[in-house]
């Protein structure tokens, strides 16, 4: 038959996920394989990602594609920035941190210091996060596993490396590290060489939609699969890949990937360089097709999640989702607006001092707002902080790169949150297309089966079967909040 059928590894910092994704002239079929929870652990003081746990649930999935059908590939997508290391012998020195950990704090002001914020952003064209895998490596400088390492490899290339044993850095991915040179597409060698970065750890490029390798025998033997299975770069950054799966028929949309983060933005053909891109502090990833991903990362669902993980910890009845959404429904509009991109809120909290809750409740007390008292409340404060800004920043990037998006697609497990799609069409005045949830497994199999044969040109013939093969939710915006004050309210704390 001339269908395609390929395995979709999508790890998120929430949970990853295995994909049966099917393909065919005029079909889109994903089927969920399987399905592990994700999240930090912390050991000796540090954050660090179970990449070993990752690794052997990635194989479980697999296997599961493998024995309900054929498989012709297998493409690994995953967070942005994170990273292991190697040694001269091949083998994984340390576990990962997660972005998350306290090891990069105050280290982007010193190298800014040192490089100068303009000619950072002029080089990479990227969001000042202080977990830019650059500064991660500034933090990292002088330890024995920094000292001894051979090869950098982003964790979806990991994890690729451990499936095949072919080592290289998918563009999409490398685009996040803060060392990646947006306007000649190549590592930034020189700006790692000044902040004392050994930059021959840096693999060569590979471009979505190349061959990473086969399988090596003993995984196949794992996987119970052929023996020549090949492993498919894909936007091995899951945002990119997310937005491959964006379902825009339209000529000018606006995106958000919502998710543990929420990414908030345009799809470019050139990045946005100027002064004014800069003082806004928006990024300029890198996409599939050689397009440029121009957003904001907004803290996101990170937010609630980690506000259901506190109120859980301390055995407070009934503070599920589902309550929670249904009691923000009713709950008074934009009684709390905090600045939901304030850094405090990136850590993991630790004690009842540092939850997410007593954050918020401390950034709503700084900012003359009234305390949520109540996981309700809460839960409807971080809602209508998400949905402001996303307001503001979409219309930062449409003003920024000079466009005009007719609606906005909200992507990711956001997209079923059906309160927070109706803020954000009510907040930005467009009308929202919510879905599908699992836009960046479908990216990363449609990068796949092109690839692999099916004819889908380009990114227009990939979004037009995404959009004839799955339902999306319609939002139109309603006036009669006054979204201008609360924005005011925000700016002015
Ligand atoms: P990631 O890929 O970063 O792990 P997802 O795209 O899976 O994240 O999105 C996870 C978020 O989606 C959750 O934190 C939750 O807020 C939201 N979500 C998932 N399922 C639902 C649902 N049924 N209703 C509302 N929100 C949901
Ligand atoms: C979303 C995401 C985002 C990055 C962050 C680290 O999962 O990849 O695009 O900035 O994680």
């Amino acid at each position: 038959s001339d269908a395609v059928r390929v395995a979709a590894v999508d790890l998120g910092a929430t949970s990853g996920r295995v994909m049966a994704g099917r393909v065919g002239p005029r079909s889109l079929h994903l089927e969920e394989a399987h399905r592990f929870p994700n999240g930090g652990v912390r050991a000796h003081g540090s954050l660090f990602w179970d990449v070993l746990g990752i690794h052997r649930e990635v194989l479980a999935g697999v296997k599961e594609v493998a024995r309900t059908g054929p498989l012709d590939g297998i493409g690994i997508d995953s967070w942005a920035v994170d990273y292991g290391l190697l040694d001269r012998d091949g083998h994984l020195l340390g576990n990962p941190y997660s972005h998350r950990d306290s090891r990069t704090d105050g280290v982007a002001a010193r190298v800014l210091q040192q490089v100068g914020a303009e000619e950072m952003y002029a080089t990479t064209g990227l969001q000042q996060l202080p977990f830019n895998t650059v500064y991660q490596l500034v933090a990292a400088r002088g330890t024995a596993a920094l000292e001894a390492a051979e090869t950098l490899l982003l964790l979806p290339d990991l994890l690729g490396y451990w499936l095949t044993g072919a080592v290289g850095a998918e563009r999409t991915n490398a685009s996040t590290t803060g060392l990646y040179d947006v306007r000649s597409r190549t590592w930034a060698t020189d700006l790692a060489a000044r902040v004392g970065l050994p930059w021959a750890v840096l693999p060569p490029l590979r471009e979505p939609g190349e061959l990473v390798g086969t399988v090596l025998p003993e995984v196949a033997a794992q996987l119970g699969s052929t023996p020549d299975l090949p492993v498919v770069a894909v936007g091995s950054h899951d945002t990119a890949s997310a937005v491959v799966g964006v379902p825009a028929t339209e000529d000018d949309f606006a995106y958000i990937s919502s998710g543990t983060w929420s990414l908030v933005g345009l799809e470019l053909e050139k990045p946005v360089l100027t002064e004014a891109a800069r003082l806004a502090d928006f990024t300029n990833e890198g996409g599939v097709d050689g397009t440029v991903r121009f957003l904001k990362n907004v803290m996101g669902l990170w937010v609630l999640s980690e506000s259901v993980r506190s109120w859980a910890d301390e055995r407070i009845a009934g503070a599920d989702l589902p309550f929670l959404l249904a009691g923000a429904a009713d709950a008074p509009p934009l009684r709390t607006v905090v600045d939901i991109n304030d850094p405090r809120l990136l850590p993991p909290g630790t004690s009842a001092a540092t939850s997410m809750p007593a954050r918020i409740a401390r950034l709503a007390e700084e900012a003359g707002e009234p305390v949520p008292r109540t996981p309700v409340a809460v839960t409807r404060c971080i809602l209508d902080s998400l949905a402001l800004a996303y307001r503001r920043h979409l219309r930062a990037a449409a003003e920024l790169a000079g466009r005009a998006p007719t609606v906005v697609h909200v992507v990711g497990g956001g997209a079923q949150n059906h309160l927070l799609c109706q803020l954000t069409a009510d907040a930005t005045g467009l009308p929202v297309l919510a879905g599908p949830s699992e836009a960046a497994a479908l990216g990363n199999v449609l990068v796949q089966a092109r690839a692999l044969g099916a004819a889908l040109p380009d990114l227009a013939a990939m979004r037009d079967l995404v959009r004839r093969t799955h339902e999306l939710h319609r939002f139109e915006p309603r006036s009669g909040l006054d979204w201008d004050a609360a924005e005011a309210r925000v700016a002015s704390s």
